[in-house]
């Protein structure tokens, strides 16, 4: 790690859940492979957040939930576009489950995002109406964060959304790429890629 971890740095991690990782509704591969440096990191960490997508049955965010719509195809909701999923991270389910080996102890706090049944929620910090906060940003500044280490799953939604809404709210804001999966969904990832970098997101390797 490039960067001394200091009492006013946050470690983000999000969705390490296991509909995200192999074996999941998404089919990506990595995340069993993050688990582990993700736990040795939080080690060192002050505050440690976790966040869980934590969607309601037939939540608007499900391509199920709108007739003839097919998952990974976009429409438009009240609150702007929005890309349509497989039923994935059901409130209650194993797919909305961490990953079994994440080390849930490490975490200070978990955020559940997305459990409003018509509106989604890809970052940490706001909902997708760009309205709704989750309070993170209090939480944060309450603690006496200054910088945002921010992993996890996926590189190009959750995370992405999550690292520019830290810069947003005024953090230090690095990416530990390494440490991120992406589900790469017709050129997400190198489009939310220069959108970090442009927002001033530093990437680094953990
Ligand atoms: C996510 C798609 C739908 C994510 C969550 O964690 O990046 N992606 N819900
Ligand atoms: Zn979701």
């Amino acid at each position: 790690m490039q960067f001394d971890i200091q009492p006013s740095d946050a470690l983000i991690i999000v969705d390490v859940q296991n509909d995200f990782c192999e074996g999941g509704v998404f089919g990506l591969v990595g995340g069993n492979a993050i688990v582990s440096p993700i736990n040795a990191l939080a080690r060192s960490f002050s505050t440690v957040v976790m966040t869980q997508d934590f969607h309601p049955a037939g939540h608007s965010s499900f391509a199920s939930s709108h007739p003839n719509a097919e998952p990974f195809t976009e429409i438009d909701m009240p609150y702007g576009p929005q890309v349509l999923w497989p039923d994935h991270c059901i409130q209650g389910s194993h797919g909305a489950a961490f990953h079994p080996d994440l080390d849930l102890d490490a975490a200070h706090l978990i955020i559940r995002k997305g459990c409003q049944p018509t509106l989604d929620s890809y970052s940490a910090f706001v909902e997708n109406d760009r309205t709704t906060k989750t309070g993170l940003d209090g939480y944060l500044r309450s603690r006496g964060v200054s910088r945002c280490f921010v992993c996890g799953i996926a590189t190009d939604f959750c995370v992405a959304w999550s690292a520019l809404d830290a810069v947003e709210h005024g953090f230090e804001t690095v990416l530990l790429r390494n440490l991120a999966v992406e589900i790469d969904l017709e050129g997400s990832l190198a489009e939310q890629m220069v959108a970090m970098k442009g927002a001033g997101v530093r990437i680094a390797e953990a």
